[in-house]
C-alpha cells in the first residue's frame, strides 16, 4: 500500500482555518495500518487538533521510536519535521532537537512497548528534566508490529490472543509521569475523539512537559474477549473524569456540554481550559490527588480518562538551564564560541 501516492487535490469547498490551511494540509501519507487500528484514529485526532489550533505544520517536529505506533507520524503532518529514531530512543533525540531549537512544537509519538519496555529509562528522564513537548503514547498493551507479545502495560490477568494469561504487574504510564514530575498528564481512548481532540489541543498549548496515554486497541492482536485493551473492554470500563474545551482570548466561549460543575484553568499562554467535571470531587491541579485517584480506580478495575493533572505555571529544561531566548541553532559562531578570555573567565569562576 505504501506505493499508493495520496492525491494532492483539495476539494474547493474545504474550509481553511485562520492561517489559510485546510484539514488536508495537516494530513500525511496513506496509512498502512490494519483497518480499524486505534492508531489511525489518533492520527486523525492530531490532524484535527493542529488544524483547529491554526498551527503551521512546518513549525512542528514529530519524533518517534519503532513500532506501528511509531510509524504513524508518517500518516499526519506531512509538512512537519520528522525523525523516526531507534526503538525506545525518541526521548533523547527529541531532547537534543529541543535544546538546539526551542522554537518548534515537539510531538513525541511512541508505543507502550517503545515507552514502557525498551524506552522506559529515556521516558522517565525526559519527563524528569522537564522537556517541553507533547509525549503521546499509543497504548495497545502489546507489541503490535512484532505480532502481539504482551507489553509492560498489559494488565495482570489479561489474556493474549493465543490464550496465555499475563501474570506480571502493569506499568501505569500516567502514574509514572505524575511521579516523574510531568506538568500535564492525561489519558484518553482512540475511540473517543470528543475527548481526545480537546485534550491534545490543551497539551499543545500547555508549554511544559505534557504526556498523554491513549488507549488504542490493536484490532489484529489485542481486541478479543479477555483482553483489557480491546474496544469493548475500554468502553465498558471507561471512568471519564472530565470533558475539556480550550479557549483563547479571541474566542467566544460556548460549550456543548450539559449543565454541571465546571472549572476553568488558565494556562501560561493565556488560553483557558474549561473542564466540565463529571466527578465533582476531582481536582486536576492536585498531583497527589491525581496519583491517589488513579490507584483507587485501578483497584476497582476502571480506566480513568480525561485531564488528570495540569500545572498552570510549568517550568522547562530551558528555564532550568537558563538558555538564551534565541534558539541555539540561530546563534552565530562568534556568540557560540566567544574566545579564550571568556573561557578563562568561566574557568576562574569555578575554581
Ligand atoms: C533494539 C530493538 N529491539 C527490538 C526490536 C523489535 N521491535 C520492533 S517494534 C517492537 C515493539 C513495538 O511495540 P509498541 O511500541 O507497543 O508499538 P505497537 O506496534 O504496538 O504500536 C519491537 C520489540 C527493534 N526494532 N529494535
Ligand atoms: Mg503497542
Amino acid at each position: 500500500m505504501t506505493y499508493i501516492i495520496k492525491p494532492k487535490l483539495h476539494h474547493p469547498t474545504l474550509t481553511p482555518n485562520a492561517i489559510g490551511y485546510t484539514r488536508r494540509d495537516y494530513e500525511g501519507a496513506i496509512s498502512t495500518m490494519c483497518a480499524g487500528c486505534g492508531h489511525d484514529s489518533i492520527s486523525s485526532a492530531v490532524i484535527q487538533a493542529c488544524y483547529e489550533l491554526d498551527i503551521e505544520p512546518h513549525r512542528v517536529a514529530k519524533l518517534s521510536g519503532i513500532g506501528c505506533s511509531s510509524k504513524s507520524p508518517d500518516y499526519f503532518l506531512g509538512n512537519a519535521h520528522g525523525f523516526n529514531t531507534v526503538h525506545g530512543r525518541m526521548p533523547s533525540v527529541l531532547t537534543g532537537a529541543n535544546m538546539a531549537n526551542k522554537d518548534l512544537l515537539y510531538l513525541g509519538i511512541s508505543g507502550d512497548g517503545d515507552t514502557a519496555s525498551i524506552g522506559l529509562g529515556q521516558f522517565a528522564h525526559a519527563i524528569r528534566r522537564g522537556v517541553k513537548m507533547v509525549y503521546l503514547v499509543e497504548n495497545n498493551g502489546v507489541y503490535g508490529l512484532t505480532k502481539g507479545q504482551f507489553s509492560a502495560t498489559a494488565d495482570a490477568g489479561s489474556k493474549s490472543k493465543g490464550g496465555v494469561v499475563n501474570e506480571d504487574s502493569p506499568i501505569d504510564l500516567c502514574a509514572l509521569a505524575l511521579q516523574m514530575g510531568a506538568t500535564f498528564v492525561g489519558r484518553s481512548f482512540s475511540g473517543d475523539k470528543e475527548q481526545l481532540v480537546p485534550l491534545l489541543k490543551a497539551a499543545f498549548t500547555h508549554g511544559g512537559t505534557a504526556m498523554i496515554d491513549v488507549l488504542s486497541p490493536c484490532v489484529t492482536f489485542n481486541n478479543h474477549a479477555g483482553s483489557t485493551k480491546s474496544y469493548d473492554y475500554v468502553r465498558e470500563h471507561n471512568d471519564a473524569l472530565n470533558r475539556l474545551d480550550v479557549f483563547f482570548g479571541r474566542d467566544e466561549i460556548t460549550t456543548q456540554y450539559e449543565p454541571g460543575s465546571t472549572v476553568e484553568v488558565a494556562q501560561h499562554d493565556g488560553s483557558i481550559l474549561r473542564l466540565h467535571k463529571l466527578h465533582d470531587s476531582y481536582a486536576p491541579t492536585d498531583r497527589l490527588h491525581a496519583m491517589r485517584y488513579l490507584e483507587e480506580r485501578k483497584a476497582l478495575g476502571e480506566i480513568v480518562t480525561g485531564l488528570l493533572y495540569v500545572d498552570q505555571a510549568p517550568s522547562t529544561l530551558h528555564d532550568h538551564l537558563k538558555t538564551v531566548d534565541v534558539p541555539l541553532n540561530k546563534l552565530g559562531a562568534k556568540v557560540l564560541s566567544p574566545g579564550r578570555s571568556k573561557l578563562e573567565e568561566i574557568n576562574a569562576s569555578l575554581r
